[in-house]
This record gives structure tokens, C-alpha cells and sequence, in this order.
């Protein structure tokens, strides 16, 4: 064997069974300048510990922000909710103030109207009277002019002064409808201890006397006894009967058995009879209406003493 054979096999020896040994001893020198891995690894724990701190540092500025920010929005919420309740505030107290002027301005102008109710009532009542009256006076007069033999320009004169009242007379019915119309206007409250029902007062009576009397009182009431045009009107009457008592309605067949007629000459198309009425019952019959708690009406004997509804437009 020669001396490079034996080198050859001796360092091929070394190569092959030591090599790993001798590494494991003595690492291989890594080329000037790059890093060793353990210093990698380090310098890696390194960059990882800065980034975390600088991850914690950011999400905690970041938290820091947030939660600043969060504050400013918080006051500002605040700020506004008590700029909200105090303008609430504000704005209640107007309210119940205007309120309170309203209504004291209201109840002055209530009173006021009241009065010019009252005014146009007693207008309209003069006036129907004076349609009544004065136009009959005048009437009269003149046919008894007319009567007595008048010579031709006094007959002439006498035919010009009846034209003349006919067109006065003209001129009443037209200020009494007007009259007429402003008094449903002014129509704002009913008399105390009436009832209001669309344009009507009622009265419910407490005392209870024969029909006739009941018809007569509502009239000195500027009244009549209740008379019933619709279905609604009757269930509000029936909704005001309280105790179980029976009301006087302003119907009555006295004049001709089984002719009902409203006292006020309006004609019976709704009714609400109960089953089986009107039955004119007993010897001596029964000709005037009632209305039962329920709403359904029943003749009964007009002398009988019940308690009565009036009504008038208000
Ligand atoms: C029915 C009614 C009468 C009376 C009598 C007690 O016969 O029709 O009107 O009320 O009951
Ligand atoms: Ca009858
Ligand atoms: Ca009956």
C-alpha cells in the first residue's frame, strides 16, 4: 500500500467513521459572516419578543385610543341627552303655559258665546212671535180698510202697504233662518244638567208625571218630548236610562188608534218596538210611547205616572 494509498484510505477512514464524531465535537465552521444557528434561533426569540412587545405596546395605545375616544362619545351622549331633557323641559313649561292661556282664553270666549247664544235665542223667539203677530195686526187692519168703501187712491195705497208687509215678511223668514243657522253654530254646550247628543240637549227627568204634563213641560223648556230619527240617537237615550225606569218618548196614537205620530208632526218610519208592541193592552188601551231601559219602546196608558226625555237643538 502506498503512502498516498494509505493517506487516501486513512483520510477516507477519518471521512467515513469519524467524520460525525469529529462534527458533533467540533462543529463546521460556518462562512465568516453568516449566523451561527443558535444565534439565529436567538436573534429570532429577540425579534419575536419585540414584535410582541410592540404588539402589546400598539393594542394598548390602541386600547388607550379606543377607550379615550369612547369617553369623548360617552360625554357627548350625555351632553346631549341632558340637552334633550332640558329642551323637553323647556318646551313642557311653554306648553303649560300657552296651555294655561289658552284655556283662560277659551273660557273667556266660551262666556262670550254664551251670551251671544243667548242673544240669538231671545232674537229668534221675538221674531217667531213677531211672525205670528205683528204681520197679523197689520193684516187686520187692513181688511178692515179694505172693507170700508175707499175711494180708488186709497186702495191703491192700501194694495203698496200689503206689498210692502209681504216683502217684510219675506225679509223675517229670511233673518230667521239665518238666526236659525247661527244659533246651530253657536251650538257649543247644552244647559246644565243636559245632555248632549250631535246638535241636541236632552233632559232626563227624575220625577215622573203623566204624558201630557211631560209634553207640556219640555215646551216650557223651549222643548219638546224626545222624538227618535235614528239608530244611533235611540241607543244614546237608551244609554242614559239608568235604574231600570221608562221614559215618555213624544210618540203618541191618542188622536187616531194605531196612527203614531212624533210630536212633531214628523212621520214614524224607524221604530223600535219591542216584540209584540204596540199591543193597546188593558180596557183602556194604551196610546203613548215609552222607551225601556233597552232601547225598545212599549205603549203603556198616557195617564200612567213615568219620568220623560225632552229635547231641543242647543
Ligand atoms: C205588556 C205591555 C203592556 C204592559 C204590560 C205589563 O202587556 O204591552 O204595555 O206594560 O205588559
Ligand atoms: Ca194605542
Ligand atoms: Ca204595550
Amino acid at each position: 500500500m502506498s503512502q498516498s494509498e494509505g493517506a487516501i484510505g486513512t483520510y477516507e477512514k477519518w471521512d467515513f467513521d469519524e467524520g460525525t464524531e469529529l462534527e458533533k465535537r467540533e462543529p463546521r465552521k460556518a462562512p465568516k459572516g453568516a449566523l451561527s444557528p443558535e444565534r439565529a434561533v436567538a436573534l429570532l426569540y429577540v425579534l419575536l419578543a419585540l414584535a410582541f412587545v410592540l404588539f402589546t405596546t400598539l393594542t394598548i395605545v390602541s386600547l388607550q385610543r379606543v377607550s379615550a375616544a369612547w369617553k369623548v362619545l360617552e360625554q357627548a351622549r350625555m351632553r346631549s341627552e341632558n340637552s334633550h331633557a332640558m329642551a323637553w323641559r323647556n318646551l313642557s313649561e311653554v306648553q303649560r303655559a300657552l296651555d294655561e292661556q289658552l284655556s283662560g282664553k277659551l273660557k273667556a270666549i266660551h262666556g262670550q258665546l254664551l251670551n251671544v247664544s243667548q242673544e240669538v235665542e231671545n232674537m229668534r223667539w221675538k221674531m217667531t212671535r213677531c211672525q205670528a203677530e205683528c204681520g197679523k195686526e197689520l193684516s187686520d187692519r187692513l181688511r178692515v180698510l179694505e172693507e170700508r168703501d175707499a175711494p180708488e187712491p186709497v186702495l191703491r195705497q192700501l194694495a203698496e202697504v200689503k206689498q210692502e208687509q209681504n216683502r217684510t215678511l219675506a225679509l223675517l223668514d229670511a233673518a230667521l233662518e239665518e238666526a236659525r243657522n247661527l244659533s246651530e253654530i253657536l251650538c257649543t254646550r247644552c244647559p246644565a244638567g243636559w245632555q248632549q247628543f250631535a246638535k241636541t240637549c236632552y233632559f232626563f227627568s227624575s220625577a215622573a208625571i203623566h204624558w201630557l204634563a211631560a209634553k207640556e213641560h219640555c215646551t216650557r223648556f223651549n222643548a219638546q218630548l224626545a222624538v227618535v230619527n235614528t239608530e244611533q240617537e235611540n241607543k244614546f237615550l237608551a244609554n242614559h236610562i239608568m235604574e231600570n225606569r221608562v221614559f215618555w218618548l213624544g210618540l203618541t196614537d191618542m188622536d187616531k188608534e194605531s196612527n203614531w205620530q212624533w210630536v212633531d208632526g214628523s212621520s214614524l218610519t224607524l221604530t223600535f218596538w219591542n216584540s209584540g208592541e204596540p199591543n193597546d193592552a188593558g180596557h183602556q188601551g194604551e196610546d203613548c210611547a215609552t222607551i225601556l231601559p233597552n232601547g225598545y219602546w212599549n205603549d203603556i196608558p198616557c195617564a200612567m205616572p213615568r219620568t220623560w226625555i225632552c229635547e231641543r237643538s242647543c
